[in-house]
């Protein structure tokens, strides 16, 4: 009997999970590179509130930053992308899974550049004016002051200019804008990156297709972090170049055509890579090449 032939069923996802960004603004762009570079494939965001990944089970919903915490919290998404100042701000710390190492700033007090500041006990009694009133509430309790908390939710840094308040507390990330506005910044209240955050009730699969996409980002940030390194040395300094290049686990070491020489191959972190170089040199390495790594499973 002739059976008609059928394609393959598409298999349709039973699970998926929804993932809340930034529509517009400074987490905006890099939450969409991680994405991205996590090898998730998306059709174009522009003028959309949400979009669908083609080679992923996810959505993605495009949203105010400060509304992202609350969504995550009751469900409507299952993921969020969000700085912590606006997470610890909504009370809801609990929700982080991740730092993902963008985005970092602090939340700081700052004070008219020519006013004294001894201590914090300068601001007992004074006028605070922030947008982060529950962070700042907490660290000046933890320190002993009673001050009056003035919330407003933008342009902070004018306050002290216009009498309304005696100091501000607000996020710095250069610290151009407190000079341009002639404040000076006293006391880091607290540090803040971008988290990703995950609601508590995921289903088994959902949890699932979350700790792949963690699997991913931690690989993606890894990656950032370090940098191949290829180099010759002569054999009499393999000592001292595999104690500078302990690699992940040992560094690859091979022949070279020259005799008395090798070619080694290490992963050196960002931070440490120019010193390490300068010493390599130090030590007889020549032709050091330095390689960006895409990703980097432990
Ligand atoms: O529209 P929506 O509500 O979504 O965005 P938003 O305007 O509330 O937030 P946005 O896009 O300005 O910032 C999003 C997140 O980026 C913040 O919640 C922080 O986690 C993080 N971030 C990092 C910053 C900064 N750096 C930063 N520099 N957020 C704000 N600033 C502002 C700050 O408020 C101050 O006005 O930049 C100024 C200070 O910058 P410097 O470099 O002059 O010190
Ligand atoms: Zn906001």
């Amino acid at each position: 009997m002739l059976v008609p032939r059928r394609g393959r069923a598409r298999q349709l996802p039973h699970f998926m999970l929804r993932l809340a960004i930034q529509k517009s603004g400074r987490l905006s762009e890099d939450s969409l590179a991680l994405i991205r570079e996590c090898g998730i494939n998306f059709l174009s965001t522009s003028y959309k509130l949400k979009t669908e990944a083609t080679n992923f089970p996810l959505e993605i919903l495009f949203l105010r930053d400060d509304d992202i915490p609350g969504y995550v919290k009751d469900g409507v998404a299952d993921l969020g992308i969000v700085g912590q100042n606006v997470l610890v701000e909504a009370g809801y710390p609990n929700l982080e899974v991740e730092t993902l190492g963008f985005s970092k700033c602090r939340l700081s007090l700052a004070v008219p550049r020519a006013d004294a500041y001894p201590s914090i006990e300068t601001l007992q009694g004074k006028n605070i004016a922030t947008s982060y009133p529950n962070i700042l509430g907490r660290y000046l309790a933890d320190h002993g002051v009673q001050a009056n908390l003035h919330t407003i939710s933008g342009s902070v840094e004018i306050a002290p200019s216009i009498g309304l308040a005696e100091a501000i507390c607000d996020i710095v990330s250069s610290g151009s804008t407190l000079l341009g506005n002639g404040l000076r910044e006293v006391e880091t209240v607290f540090r803040s990156e971008a988290v990703l955050i995950a609601q508590p009730n995921l289903t088994a699969e959902q949890q699932d297709l979350l700790e792949q996409l963690q699997f991913r980002m931690q690989a993606v940030r890894r990656a950032k972090r370090s940098k191949y390194i290829l180099l010759n040395a002569p054999v009499s300094a393999l000592d001292e170049v595999r104690r500078l290049l302990p690699g992940i686990k040992s560094p690859t070491v091979t022949p070279l055509a020259e005799a008395g020489w090798v070619s080694v191959q290490s992963v050196v972190q960002e931070d440490e890579f120019w010193h390490i170089t300068s010493q390599l040199k130090a030590v007889g390495a020549e032709g050091i090449l330095v390689l960006p790594i895409e990703k980097m499973i432990a």
